[in-house]
């Protein structure tokens, strides 16, 4: 519920005081002696992370975890999911419950300085909309004048909710709720006239929640930048790198035509740039201190980015998001892996 106190902005502060230093190599080293990734993700967001009826946990976000996981200890299995709502999520990182946080969450600028935070490559380019009963026969964003708006706390929707409110000189009621299922279920019920949301989610309210997609409509209007990236805390620069690699290994690997139907034939490859990703040339699993299969254990088990994409929010999930702007950067899409060398 809307208390009328800036909760995002409060909650940012506190953080920023209470940001700990970790000591250098505390996170890769708790990691490998535990033998396992402790990672914090959403509580429930189809295609991105949700556990199914038997508990296991699946989407983009999921597998980034195990993507890490793979590549540190040589097993996708050997991860631990620690759900975290909006507003929890910072300070599970910032205290050490979590190593990882893979958790539809945008890169900004303070949450990668005084929040004490580290971005890895962005995993999905998402960006914020609206989505709106089809009867309500709205077409646009800028109708929503006066409008009620369903929006969760603590996340940067709510706050682009505002700006982009302000800037087109609309009259907002927002109605702000802490907990996802809570936001869902009240837009779900009519409680508020629109539901806002990184669009890959509304996607995914759309196609998973509600009892007719069909009846309900994401206006066209992208109102934001949201660059989805796992993230670290500050002070551990090789669990960083770990974790940036691990990400880029799947876009490398994708964008060599590696794919965990074909890697162990790839193995046979006299192309130098995939010889050195696989590991078979040696010297990059040494330069992270990992094995030498770290990325061949990565797209074995979990797969490169357009496999894991197309199963979790792409042609082979309900939501058949296009790649659009994650597409790789040859396709016209933004994903541009560094070189593995
Ligand atoms: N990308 C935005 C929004 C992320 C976010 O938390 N979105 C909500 C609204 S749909 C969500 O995923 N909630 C799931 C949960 O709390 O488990 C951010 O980083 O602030």
């Amino acid at each position: 519920m809307n208390l009328g106190l800036p909760t995002c902005a409060l909650a940012v502060a506190a953080l920023a005081l209470a940001a700990p230093q970790a000591l250098a190599g505390a996170t890769f080293d708790a990691v490998k002696g535990r033998g396992e990734v402790v990672c914090g993700v959403n509580t429930s967001v189809y295609g991105f992370s949700a556990p199914d009826d038997k508990g296991q946990w699946h989407g983009l976000d999921v597998d980034m975890c195990r993507a890490v996981a793979a590549a540190v200890l040589g097993d996708a299995t050997r991860v631990r999911f620690v759900p975290l709502s909006a507003q929890a999520r910072f300070t599970a990182l910032q205290s050490g419950e979590v190593d990882l946080l893979a958790r539809n969450t945008t890169w900004t600028l303070t949450r990668d300085t005084s929040n004490g935070l580290n971005f890895a490559p962005v995993t999905y380019y998402d960006g914020q909309g609206f989505m709106v009963p089809a009867k309500l026969g709205v077409q646009s964003a800028r109708d929503l004048s006066g409008a009620s708006v369903c929006v969760q706390t603590g996340t940067t929707s709510e706050l682009n909710l505002a700006d982009y409110f302000r800037a087109n000189r609309m009259e907002l009621k927002p109605v702000t709720i802490e907990k996802y299922e809570e936001v869902t279920a009240a837009y779900l019920a009519g409680r508020c006239d629109a539901i806002t949301s990184d669009t890959s989610q509304l996607a995914a309210i759309r196609a998973n929640e509600a009892p007719n997609p069909d009846d309900h409509l994401i206006l066209p209007e992208i109102i934001s930048k949201e660059p989805l990236a796992p993230a670290v805390r500050h002070g551990d620069d090789q669990w960083f790198d770990v974790v940036k690699w691990s990400v880029l290994a799947t876009l490398e690997a994708e964008e060599k035509g590696v794919t965990s139907k074909n890697v162990d034939e790839m193995l046979k490859s006299e192309d130098p740039t995939i010889r050195r990703l696989l590991g078979v040339a040696p010297g990059l699993g040494a330069a992270l201190g990992l094995g030498e299969r770290w990325a061949y254990n990565i797209v074995k088990q979990v797969g490169n980015y357009g496999e894991i994409f197309e199963r979790n929010v792409g042609a082979g999930s309900k939501l058949k998001l296009p790649r659009g702007l994650n597409a790789q950067w040859g396709q016209g899409g933004l994903h541009y892996a560094p070189p593995a060398r």
